[in-house]
């Protein structure tokens, strides 16, 4: 619930695999953000992850041409914790790609996947609560607009 207003939340999980990967273009259109995820003990998962991201920018975006936001899970840390140096190679590769945070992750031990949800969901939501204001915004300059052709009329 925010301020009053009652938001609903729909969750898909997408398989990546290659083969059904243009089915999950259906579920792109009109969503509001994404968490992508890829596996630490497995470097190359994070090209796919890359991949993932640079098609979303293509297909989907917010209604002021934004990228909708996107979170970087670095998946199974139970097995790898993420080090130093790597956190920051991490760090700068969401800048320069454009993910709004990345988080390390376990799915098997549930570390940190409350947070990063958490984190999505309100940059979703203040993206909403944006959209909401500029619509109003464009009903009142419509709104007053219209009263001022109705004055002058005649
Ligand atoms: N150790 C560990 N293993 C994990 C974790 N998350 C998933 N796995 C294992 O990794 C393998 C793949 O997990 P999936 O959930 O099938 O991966 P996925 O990316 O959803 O795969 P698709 O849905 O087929 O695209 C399975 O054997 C899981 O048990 C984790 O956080 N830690
Ligand atoms: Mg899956």
């Amino acid at each position: 619930m925010l301020k009053n207003r009652l938001q609903h939340l729909y969750l898909w999980d997408i398989a990546g695999q290659e083969r059904v990967r243009g089915l999950n273009r259906v579920y792109f259109k009109g969503s509001s953000g994404a968490l992508v995820v890829y596996d630490v003990t497995n470097g190359s998962t994070l090209d796919g992850a890359l991949n993932w991201k640079h098609e979303l920018d293509g297909q989907v975006m917010l209604r002021n041409g934004l990228p909708v936001p996107v979170v970087l899970l670095a998946n199974k840390c139970d097995e790898t914790k993420v080090c130093r140096r790597n956190a920051s190679l991490l760090e700068n590769l969401c800048q320069g790609k454009g993910f709004i945070e990345w988080f390390q992750t376990s799915a098997k031990e549930n570390i940190n996947l409350d947070e990063a949800a958490k984190f999505l969901v309100k940059h979703i939501l203040q993206n909403n609560e944006e959209s909401v204001k500029e619509e109003e915004q464009n009903m009142q300059i419509n709104l007053k607009q219209q009263a001022k052709s109705k004055s002058t009329c005649c």
